[in-house]
């Protein structure tokens, strides 16, 4: 099998590549990554020689360059990863979300559907249903799309073209709802990395308005795990929301992570809240746990610990990306980065 993964220098990306490489030591992958600010190839500096691995630095809306991609190598399976996907710098600038998460999307499916794959699976996110009140029941494949970000907008306008692509065209598109991941190699930017880096260097934990928003964790592990399954069993057309049944508020994460550590609560600091803020999220995986034989299996207490642990011994890795130093490591081979 040949896969080309989108996004794979990402959090998510970057795992998946991991899980695969080790769970298909058959499959060639095709990383297709433009190296934005969130494009860390030190993610994957233990398989950059591996040759069942190629690295193509580059950009998903660039259709010349997609093109001749699918020119050069027939794909088998394209799992397309690459976003931009944090909702604050959505809030300061929707522009490269559009550009990236909607014309990549489109440029990928059309790609799809002129040179044909088994399988087109999209990486979607919860945030596309929009937000829960306290006693709705969690959202399953029926929820209407009601994105409230920029960011979960242009998700929300990938997923109905994914959709689209397969009524009108007959792309196999397979689309993934997950809910809030966390693991190793997530963005320092994220709510999880920010508690822990900041409990290490005893600096505030900066919370969001009153701390009672609502997510719904699963370890990055299981989520990549849901992924593999829905390329090789997902019916195309169909939807397969991902998640731990796993609802926390923000404070208890901080509150628990705080314990973990050993560090006083008198670092939570409450700040200013995100504009138009998403009160709850909370995924039903019933029908993925069904049609997939699925089911999540990290402990979300024990997934936060080993956490902890990676964080601690990995402090050359997020210090690399604070410091911004990590930009070299890709400059020494692709040249200046732009974005
Ligand atoms: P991330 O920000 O860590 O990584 C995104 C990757 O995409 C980076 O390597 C970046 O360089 C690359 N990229 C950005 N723009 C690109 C472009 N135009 N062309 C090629 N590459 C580009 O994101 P993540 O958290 O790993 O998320 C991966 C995917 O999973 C996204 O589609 C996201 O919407 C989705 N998702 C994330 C979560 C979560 O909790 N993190 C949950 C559900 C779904
Ligand atoms: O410093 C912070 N303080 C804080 O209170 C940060 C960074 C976040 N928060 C809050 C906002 C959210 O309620 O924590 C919660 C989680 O925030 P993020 O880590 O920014 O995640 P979220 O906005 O929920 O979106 C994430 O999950 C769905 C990913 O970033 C998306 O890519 C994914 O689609």
């Amino acid at each position: 099998m040949k896969i080309l993964v989108t996004g794979g220098a990402g959090f998510i990306g970057s795992n998946f590549i991991h899980y695969l490489l080790r769970e298909h030591p058959d499959w060639h992958i095709v990383n297709l990554d433009k190296l934005t600010y969130a494009g860390n190839l030190e993610n994957l500096s233990d398989v950059q020689d591996d040759p069942r691995y190629t690295f193509v630095h580059g950009d998903v809306a660039d259709r010349e360059l997609v093109n001749s991609l699918f020119e050069q190598e027939k794909f088998d399976l394209i799992a397309h990863l690459a976003a931009e996907s944090h909702v604050d710098r959505s809030i300061l600038d929707a522009s490269p979300f559009i550009e990236t998460n909607v014309k990549g999307t489109q440029v990928l499916l059309e790609a799809a559907k002129q040179y044909g794959v088994q399988k087109f699976l999209l990486v979607s996110t919860d945030e596309v249903y929009g937000s829960l009140g306290p006693d709705d029941p969690a959202f399953t494949e029926e929820n209407p799309l009601k994105p409230n970000s920029p960011y979960s907008a242009s998700k929300a306008s990938a997923d109905l073209l994914a959709r689209a692509y397969f009524v009108t065209f007959g792309v196999p598109v397979v689309i993934t709802r997950c809910s809030n991941n966390y693991g190793p190699y997530q963005h320092p930017e994220k709510f999880i990395p920010t508690i822990i880096l900041n409990a290490l260097a005893d600096q505030p934990i900066p919370v969001y308005g009153d701390g009672l928003n609502v997510r719904d964790w699963i370890h990055v592990e299981d989520h990549c795990r849901a992924l593999d399954l829905a390329m090789k069993k997902g019916e195309p057309g169909q939807v397969y929301n991902i998640g731990a049944n796993n609802e926390h508020t923000n404070l208890d994460i901080v509150r628990t992570i705080l314990k973990i550590m050993g560090k006083p609560e008198t670092l939570i600091t409450f700040v200013q809240d995100r504009p138009g803020h998403d009160r709850r999220y909370a995924i039903n995986p019933a029908h993925t746990e069904a049609a997939l034989s699925w089911q999540p299996s990290v402990d979300f207490y024990t997934g936060l610990t080993d956490l902890i642990a990676w964080y601690t011994a990995n402090r050359a890795w997020w210090k690399r990306v604070k410091s911004g130093e990590y930009r070299e490591y890709a400059e020494k081979w692709y040249g200046a980065l732009t974005s």
